[in-house]
């Protein structure tokens, strides 16, 4: 399903509504030279610039029940749906860089409505799976998964209003099953989300499976669990806190004992392998946290993942 000569897009998403100062990333991953190291691999590579955003000031978007900013994230991550959505269509691979993570139900329903039988790889320390109702901190870079897997809906946000659409409208048709999502490198899981987990069964490999079972037999695991024939396009979702702060310090909410660089690494050379990468996601790199020289390996660490998962070799 993807196009000869194989083209990417970069869709750069300067994006902090889920969780605030975390916009900047896409900025620096571009100036780092991103789009020369995939054309150096052979990509053609279609950029042009970052996705402006609507402003909506926090005056005109109060929070509803606990949930911060919702009709901006709402607004935004429909757009970002339709983009990705496009790219994919084209026979594009969408590289969204992001920006903070609630992006991902843009990036996910965008890969949905091209590849219905897509499945996702999650890669990060949190679960991202609250609720409206669950989620402590409102943030909604906390709870992209609960709307797509239809846990959590825009009828649960009790809104009513004559001139507007409730938030998150649009995605109620959006629908991941819990069966084609697995977790990779969770550290920092809500007790609200740890119940999800369970109830729904979803496969979910923390940094406890990596230490037991090693991170090649974890990334064959979560495929046989929700690509078991190696058949279904994977859209691959890489929080850069998946890793351990060590490897990526400049993100907003880091978690120790994460992924080595190895291991992140190693995630998508495998999934470039299967031949099965439909999109990829790069998220939460917020270079307005730490020092010029731990962002500077925050920004160098995501431009070498994102290389890996579109076929940089080591030999
Ligand atoms: N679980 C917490 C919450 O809901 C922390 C969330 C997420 N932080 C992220 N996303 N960077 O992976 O607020
Ligand atoms: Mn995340
Ligand atoms: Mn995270
Ligand atoms: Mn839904």
């Amino acid at each position: 399903f993807i196009a000869e000569p194989k083209t990417v897009s970069i869709v750069g998403c300067p994006f902090s509504g889920g969780q605030l100062g975390v916009d900047k990333g896409p900025i620096h991953l571009v100036d780092a030279g991103l789009a020369q190291q995939l054309t150096d691999l052979g990509w053609n590579v279609l950029f042009d610039g970052h996705h402006q955003f609507e402003e909506i000031s926090t005056e005109t978007d109060p929070p509803i029940g606990k949930m911060k900013n919702p009709r901006l994230v709402s607004n935004v991550t429909e757009a970002v749906a339709k983009v990705v959505g496009d790219h994919a269509r084209k026979g594009q691979l969408p590289l969204t860089l992001g920006g903070d993570h609630s992006l991902a139900m843009g990036t996910i329903a965008g890969t949905l409505s091209q590849h219905p039988n897509a499945c996702v790889i999650w890669v990060d320390a949190h679960a991202d799976l609250n609720t409206p109702e669950t989620t402590d901190s409102g943030n909604i870079h906390g709870m992209p998964l609960s709307f797509l897997l239809s846990l959590a809906s825009s009828a649960d946000l009790k809104y009513t209003s004559a001139s507007e659409p409730t938030p998150f409208a649009w995605l109620d048709n959006v629908h991941l099953p819990p069966s084609r999502l697995a977790y990779i490198g969770l550290r920092d899981v809500d007790p609200g989300e740890k119940a999800l987990l369970r109830k729904h069964d979803i496969a979910a490999f923390s940094m406890h499976e990596v230490d037991r079972y090693g991170i090649g037999q974890v990334v064959e695991m979560a495929l046989d669990r929700v690509n078991p024939a190696r058949d279904r396009p994977v859209h691959l979702s890489f929080d850069v806190d998946a890793l351990d702060p060590t490897v990526a310090p400049s993100t907003g909410t880091p978690v120790r004992g994460g992924l080595t660089f190895r291991e992140g690494h190693y995630i998508c050379e495998r999934l470039f392998e299967t031949g099965l990468i439909a999109a990829f996601d790069l998220m939460e790199v917020n270079p307005s946290l730490r020092d010029p020289a731990s962002v500077k390996q925050t920004v160098a660490v995501g431009c070498s993942l994102v290389r890996a998962a579109l076929g940089e070799t080591l030999l």
